[in-house]
This record gives structure tokens, C-alpha cells and sequence, in this order.
């Protein structure tokens, strides 16, 4: 009997007839769940599941995951290439040769008359960890530009700063299995159960298992807010301001890890003079922070006196003025605190795009690959040894970054631009600026998979590209694991993998450098696993070591977390169930257990960080905290889950959250169009009223076009070049029902 049916309309699973499964990983979130897709005896995709036998997902996926199989056939997917002289003219189609031949001439007609420098490339977190590695050994080693980057920099560029500044060097020291030890754990600007569903399914596992304390410090009361045991509702921007006043606390009433401190930490004592000055006590600190006195001592005591306790951060921390200084002061916490590299304590940074970890270990934008450095002698001759090129080719020092090169290109400095896989038109703050560079470059190669992708109005030429599992290669997720894309689906049309066409991009770039380039993305692979063993500048192993992995082993594992040495490979089993020495076959979950850091003295940095507020404050005129982020429906710019109808109906047109006794003041109803404005642009949403967001405070989802970040103002972090995406202020006007519904309508057309 199904739920009291009895026969009368039994709920019928229909049979799918799936005659063979495909492994995957999830292409959009970094939580990196396995995924199964499954094909019919005729080969056509019929189904997805979550691999019940992976550690991330245990057979769970989050609507997006379930639904991705449909992305591959969706409107808009590009099917050959395109060109035209002038992005105000119709685009003919092409070959591909044709297509690589013109950006080829192109790109070195531009650099011959301007440098090598007046071309830039902006890559993304989305491709795959072997497509990273053969860009960036195609830009940094035969095209020869400074100015490549990644989109990375509007997403995880302040944790990977802050994560160097403290540490040494990028990757997140622990796991998801952390939740399962730790005694506190404290959320700073992430909503899991909307951004990272399987990563919120495992933390609220592990707390009905044995409850610990979840605080969550959030200007908005999330999903996570509602389930955490205190929410701590910042005054935004001002998270350093709570973090300083925690560790006011600790230190006044001895509550730090003074052993651990002395032994494993730099500048303890100028952080303890800085911390315990009087306007960090919580008395003072309040006023800015907008957290009552009594509830930062509480935080700080609970946080300091649990066994282990840990911190998890995302996009309300990173993407601020103060996001690197927020990183480290996380860092900070826990440092003082004694909680990194132990089961349940750590600084956990959780990633965004499903391979933003990837890129930032192997595609050359702003270093070298495996996390080495243009500035670094020793790291510029290791790759130009292994490359077989000469170290001077390379620059000394990291070119702009993706949130300079817009800035440079209205200032002539840079003329031509390569976009893949990314969107800035709708992602990039202040979309009006955006535009107006678009416009003035001279030559704009887009490659996405879809080309109705707003980027590609400015674009000379288009590049269709494959997606997904139309693809085979990794993905790192969060937690430092690498996991496998089989090619499941033939290329789309006439689309190709992006490895093939950074592969052949290469043979047309063969005088400068003739570097060899292997054929397969299974070939490059086995590059960076000969690149990731070569010792580190300190002469430590690297942890960034996967020589110990192939396809087949992340594949029978369900993922492997790096460090995953050659000795740690050796034994006979492969079912990642095996117990090796120190570590599984799965490789090891956490960093820095044996408390020592890839810096000169291989002590952790405890970072001087001090506030002076910048961010633009509500004010008369603009009376509003403007924020805005993401829901679990939608991915980014839309140009996939717009066109899945089971996401995209959940929220197919823009709108705005706003609290109810905003809008009963200024007369706005629940449903009603109005528009927002702030001093870069305006917007028209329709607003839903809810107690989720303070009076003074708007929240508005970024992934529709011409919408929020026409109005963003995006002031960057001086470490890591990332936008405050989150704090700007707007002020809210009513405005006629029947052509807000007339624009609304217009811009809905997927
Ligand atoms: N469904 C879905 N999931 C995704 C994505 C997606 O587009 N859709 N994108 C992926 C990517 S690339 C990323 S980067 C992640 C982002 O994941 P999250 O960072 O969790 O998501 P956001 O909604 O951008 O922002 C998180 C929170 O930051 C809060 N915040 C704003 N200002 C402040 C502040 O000053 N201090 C603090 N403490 N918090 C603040 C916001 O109120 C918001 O609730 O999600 C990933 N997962
Ligand atoms: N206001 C505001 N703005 C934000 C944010 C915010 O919180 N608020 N968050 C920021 C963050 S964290 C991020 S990560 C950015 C994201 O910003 P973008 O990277 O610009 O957004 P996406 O829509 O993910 O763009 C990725 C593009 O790659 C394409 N694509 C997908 N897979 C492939 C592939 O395999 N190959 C190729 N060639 N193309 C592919 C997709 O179709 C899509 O067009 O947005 C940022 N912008
Ligand atoms: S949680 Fe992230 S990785 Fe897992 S299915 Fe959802 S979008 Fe994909
Ligand atoms: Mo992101």
C-alpha cells in the first residue's frame, strides 16, 4: 500500500531502461557530488542518480544535480562557429579552422602593435582541471600575455589571499567530515542549504547525530540563520570588526591556545597588542558591528572553550572590501583558538563553481601551475624546465586582474579580449561600465556553450564549446577532492571540448614556443602529476601532490582528496576502502595536522588586521542596504537553469526581498513591480515581501540580466582585487504596474 493508495492510482516509477551508467561530477556547485548518468541501449540519456556508494553525496543530489542531464539539448546551445567584423553586425556562420586562424592572426596583429599585454584572456572556474592546465600553458607559454585571469577573482580570490597570507599557501586545510568531530561551528555570509544543498544535508546529519552550537553570522536571516542556535545579524561589511572583538575577549579572559600560539604561530605578540586595544572590547565594538556586547562575549566563549570548533565562510565574506582581511582573520580565530588541522577544527573556506578549486591549483591565471608563482625564481625555471622554454619568457610578477582588465580596456590599454566560459555582462558589478568596454574593444572572442549567452553580443568571434559530460576530466571540490567526468554524450552539433580547442589553438602559436601538447586530457593529467611531486621552495613536500591518482582510482574511490602521494597509491586495492600507513586510499582529508606551514620558518602568520569602514552606506538618498546572491534553483548568470523548466519556474523573473514595514511606509505591496536605483543604474523587480531581510535592507538575486549589478558598485579588496558585491545602498521608488509589466515581460525570454 502506498500511503494508503491501496490499488485504486498506484504511483507508478516509470522504467527508464537504462542499459548502461556513466560516472560523473556535478558541474555546478563545489560541493562535488557524484553523479551517474544513465544512458538507454540506443545510447541516449534517459536518467541521472546520485552514486550512492560516493563519501560527498551518499546517493543524494540537490534539484540542480537531478536536472542537469537536461542541460545538454536546452535552447541556445551553440552549434558551430561564428563570425563578424563589427559586434553591431549579423554573425555569419564558419568552420573551426577558419574561426582559429582569424583569433590567431587577430590576437598577434594586437599584440604586435600594442604588446604582448594589450590581449587578455578571463577564464573561469567551470572547465575542466586538465582544460585549466592547457590554457594556461597556451597563454602563459606561447601567447605570452600578463593579462589573464579568472572570474575566480569575483568568487573565491579574498580566501585563496587570506588563505596565503595566513598559511602559507591556497587549499582549504579541512573536510566535510569535520562536522562530524567539531564541538561549535560558526557560518560566516554562506547559506549552505540554498548554495551547497549536499554540503548542508551532511553538517545538519552530523548535528542531529550529536548536537554542537551553529552560529551563524549573516545580515540576512538565510535558511542556515533560521536553523542555526544563534544568529548574529551583522551590520554589513563589518565582520572584521565582530572577529577583532572575539579575540579581544579571548585574550583579555586567557581563553586563547597559548601553547599552540608559541609554538606553531608568527607575531603573536603584535597581535595581541592589536586585538586587545580598547576599541576592540565588545562595548565599543558593538556600535559598528551592530552585534549587542553581551552576545560577542557569549560567541567568543563558547567558540574558545569548545573541544574543537571550526569556521565555514563564503561569498558574505569573501566578496567584500575587507574579504582577504576577513579570510585571514578567520584564519586568526582559529589559530588562537588552536583549531586547524585537527578533526572538527578548521578554517574552511567553501568554494563556489564546481572547479573553482581546480583552477586556482593548475591554470596559470595569476602563477604558475601547482600553485606556484611568477615572482618566484625557482618556480619560473621549474615550469619553463618541464615546458621546455625559456624561464624569460614568463613575466616576474602577476598581471591585472579580471576586475582591472575591464578598467584597462576603457583606458586603451588593453584592445582585444578572449572570454571562456564566463559572463561578465550580467556577473561583473556596475553592468552599465561593463558595457561601455565591451564597446571599445577592438576584438572579443567568446567561447561558451551556449551562444544566446549575453557576453557574446559584443563578441568577433564565437566558439561553441561542449559541456559537461560531453567532456572527460576532474573537478577539486571544497574539501581538496578530485573527481571524475567521464565522457558520457558525443559533442553537441558541431561544438568542441575546450581541451581541443586550447590543443589546436596551440599549433597556431608554434613560433613562439613549440611546446608539446598531449592529445588527450588523460595525457595532461599525467603532466601535473609529474609537476605536483617536484619538491616545494622550502624543500617540503607539496601538498598539492596528486602523483598517486589516475582515472580509474578517482573513479573506483568516488574521489580522492589531495595530498595523494606515489607511496600513498602503492598496496593492491583500489576500492578506496584500504587503510595505507597514515593515510586511506582516499587520500588525506586535512592539512596541517602536524602543525607545520609552507612558509620560510613553517609557522602559520597571524595576520595584523585593522578596519576602516569604506563601503557605501545607506544614506537620505539612498536609503537601503542593497545585497544580493544566489537561491538553490538558479546557477549565476542563468544560461542553464533558465532553460531547465523545473528550475526556472521556481523564480523566472527578477525580484526583490524586502521587509514588510519597508514597503508599508513607502506604500509597496507584496507582488507589486517597483524600481530601485542607486547612483550607477536602475533596476525594475517585483517585490516579495518578507521579515528574512532587515528594514533597511533589500536582497536581490543576481542571475538575471540588466538587473542587480546594473546598480552594484563593486569598490575591490586591495589584496584580492574582489568586488563588494554585497554592500552598496539604492533607494526604492513606485512605478507604473503596466510597464514594469511590459519590461518584465520583454526580458523574460527564457
Ligand atoms: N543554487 C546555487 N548554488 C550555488 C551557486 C548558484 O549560483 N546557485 N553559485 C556557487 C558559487 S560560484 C558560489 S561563490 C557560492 C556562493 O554561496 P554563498 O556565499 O552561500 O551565497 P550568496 O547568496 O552569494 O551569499 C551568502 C550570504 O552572504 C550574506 N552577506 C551579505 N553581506 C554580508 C556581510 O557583510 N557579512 C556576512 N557575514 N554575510 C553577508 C548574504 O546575506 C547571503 O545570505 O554558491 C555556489 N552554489
Ligand atoms: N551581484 C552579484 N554579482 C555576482 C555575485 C554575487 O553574489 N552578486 N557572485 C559572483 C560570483 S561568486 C561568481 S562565481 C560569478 C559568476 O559569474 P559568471 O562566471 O560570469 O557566470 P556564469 O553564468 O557561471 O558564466 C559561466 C558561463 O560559462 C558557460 N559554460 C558552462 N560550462 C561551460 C563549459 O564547459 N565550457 C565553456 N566554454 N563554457 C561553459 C555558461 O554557459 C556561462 O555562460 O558571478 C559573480 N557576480
Ligand atoms: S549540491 Fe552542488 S554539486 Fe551537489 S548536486 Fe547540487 S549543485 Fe551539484
Ligand atoms: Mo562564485
Amino acid at each position: 500500500m502506498l500511503f494508503g493508495r491501496r490499488k485504486r492510482k498506484p504511483i507508478v516509477i516509470p522504467e527508464k531502461k537504462v542499459a548502461e551508467w556513466k560516472y560523473t561530477t556535478c558541474n555546478y556547485c563545489s560541493t562535488g557530488c557524484s553523479i551517474e548518468i544513465g544512458l538507454d541501449d540506443t545510447g541516449k540519456l534517459v536518467t541521472s542518480r546520485g552514486h550512492a556508494g560516493a563519501d560527498v553525496n551518499r546517493g543524494k543530489l540537490c534539484i540542480k544535480g537531478l536536472l542537469e542531464h537536461e542541460l545538454f539539448e536546452s535552447p541556445g546551445r551553440g552549434t558551430q562557429p561564428l563570425m563578424r567584423d563589427k559586434f553591431h553586425e549579423e554573425f555569419k556562420p564558419t568552420d573551426w579552422d577558419t574561426a582559429m586562424d582569424t583569433t590567431a592572426t587577430k590576437i598577434k596583429e594586437i599584440q604586435d602593435k600594442y604588446g604582448r599585454d594589450s590581449f587578455a584572456v578571463v577564464s573561469t572556474g567551470q572547465l575542466l582541471t586538465e582544460e585549466f592546465y592547457t590554457l594556461g600553458k597556451l597563454v602563459r607559454g606561447q601567447i605570452g600575455t600578463n593579462n589573464y585571469d579568472g572570474n575566480t577573482t569575483l568568487c573565491m580570490a579574498s580566501a585563496v589571499s587570506g588563505y596565503k597570507r595566513s598559511f602559507g599557501a591556497d587549499g582549504a586545510p579541512g573536510c566535510y567530515g569535520d562536522f562530524e568531530h567539531t564541538d561549535c561551528l560558526m557560518a560566516f555570509g554562506s547559506n549552505l542549504p540554498e548554495q551547497h544543498p549536499i554540503i548542508y544535508w551532511r553538517l545538519k546529519e552530523a548535528k542531529e547525530k550529536r548536537n554542537f552550537p551553529l552560529i551563524v553570522v549573516d545580515p540576512r536571516v538565510t535558511m542556515l540563520a533560521q536553523f542555526a542556535d544563534i544568529h548574529l545579524p551583522i551590520t554589513p561589511g563589518t565582520d572584521c570588526v565582530l572577529i577583532n572583538s572575539m579575540l579581544h575577549v579571548m585574550f583579555k579572559e586567557g581563553l586563547e591556545d597559548r601553547a599552540y600560539l608559541e609554538a606553531h604561530c608568527n607575531n603573536l605578540e603584535e597581535l595581541e597588542a592589536l586585538v586587545t586595544q580598547d576599541k576592540w572590547a565588545p562595548e565599543h565594538a558593538q556600535k559598528e558591528c551592530g552585534i549587542d556586547e553581551d552576545r560577542i562575549r557569549t560567541v567568543a566563549r563558547l567558540y574558545a572553550k569548545a573541544g574543537t570548533a571550526m569556521s565555514i565562510w563564503t561569498m558574505g565574506i569573501n566578496q567584500s572590501t575587507h574579504g582577504s582581511d576577513g579570510v585571514a582573520n578567520i584564519n586568526n580565530l582559529n589559530l588562537c583558538t588552536g583549531n586547524i588541522g585537527k578533526p572538527g577544527g578548521t578554517s574552511l573556506s567553501i568554494t563556489g563553481q564546481c572547479n573553482a578549486m581546480g583552477t586556482r591549483e593548475w591554470s596559470s591565471c595569476s602563477g604558475l601551475p601547482g600553485y606556484r608563482a611568477l615572482e618566484n625564481e625557482n618556480d619560473r625555471d621549474t615550469i619553463a624546465d618541464f615546458w621546455k622554454i625559456d624561464p624569460e619568457f614568463f613575466p616576474k610578477q602577476r598581471g591585472l586582474c579580471q576586475t582591472d582588465i575591464f578598467p584597462a580596456i576603457e583606458t586603451g590599454e588593453i584592445k582585444g579580449l578572449w572570454l571562456v566560459a564566463t559572463n561578465p555582462m550580467t556577473s561583473m558589478p556596475n553592468t552599465p561600465r561593463i558595457r561601455k568596454a565591451m564597446e571599445k574593444l577592438e576584438f572579443l572572442v567568446v567561447q561558451d556553450c551556449y551562444e544566446d549567452v549575453e557576453t557574446n553580443q559584443y563578441s568577433h568571434v564565437y566558439f561553441p564549446a561542449s559541456v559537461w559530460a560531453e567532456k572527460e576530466g576532474c573537478h577539486t571540490n571544497t574539501e581538496r577532492r578530485v573527481n571524475l567526468i567521464r565522457n558520457a554524450m558525443p559533442a553537441y552539433a558541431d561544438s568542441k571540448p575546450d581541451f581541443w580547442i586550447f590543443k589546436e589553438m596551440a599549433k597556431r602559436f608554434t613560433e613562439r614556443n613549440d611546446i608539446h601538447f598531449p592529445e588527450t586530457p588523460e595525457g595532461a593529467f599525467e603532466e601535473m602529476k609529474e609537476l605536483s611531486k617536484l619538491p616545494g621552495n622550502y624543500g617540503q613536500q607539496r601538498n598539492l601532490d596528486i602523483s598517486g591518482m589516475s582515472y580509474d582510482k578517482i573513479e573506483a574511490a568516488r574521489g580522492i582528496q589531495w595530498p595523494y602521494r606515489e607511496v600513498d597509491a602503492e598496496g593492491n586495492s583500489t576500492n578506496g576502502s584500504k587503510l595505507k600507513g597514515q593515510h586511506d586510499l582516499k587520500g588525506d582529508p586535512r592539512l596541517y595536522s602536524d602543525a607545520i606551514f609552507p612558509t620560510p620558518n613553517g609557522k602559520a602568520n597571524l595576520i595584523l588586521v585593522d578596519f576602516v569602514n569604506n563601503n557605501e552606506q545607506p544614506c537620505d538618498e539612498y536609503p537601503f542596504w542593497l545585497n544580493s546572491g544566489r537561491v538553490v534553483e538558479h546557477f549565476h548568470t542563468r544560461t542553464r537553469t533558465g532553460k531547465i523548466g523545473n528550475c526556472n519556474k521556481f523564480s523566472p523573473t527578477p525580484y526583490m526581498e524586502m521587509n514588510p514595514d519597508a514597503a508599508e511606509e513607502l506604500g509597496i505591496k507584496h507582488q507589486e513591480y517597483v524600481r530601485l536605483t542607486s547612483r550607477r543604474g536602475d533596476a525594475v523587480v517585483m517585490v516579495q515581501l518578507t521579515q528574512r531581510v532587515a528594514r533597511n535592507a533589500v536582497f536581490i538575486p543576481f542571475h538575471f540580466h540588466d538587473c542587480v549589478n546594473r546598480l552594484t558598485l563593486g569598490l575591490l579588496d586591495p589584496y584580492s582585487r574582489q568586488p563588494a558585491f554585497k554592500q552598496c545602498s539604492a533607494r526604492i521608488e513606485k512605478i507604473d504596474q503596466a510597464e514594469a509589466a511590459r519590461i518584465n515581460a520583454e526580458r523574460r525570454t527564457f
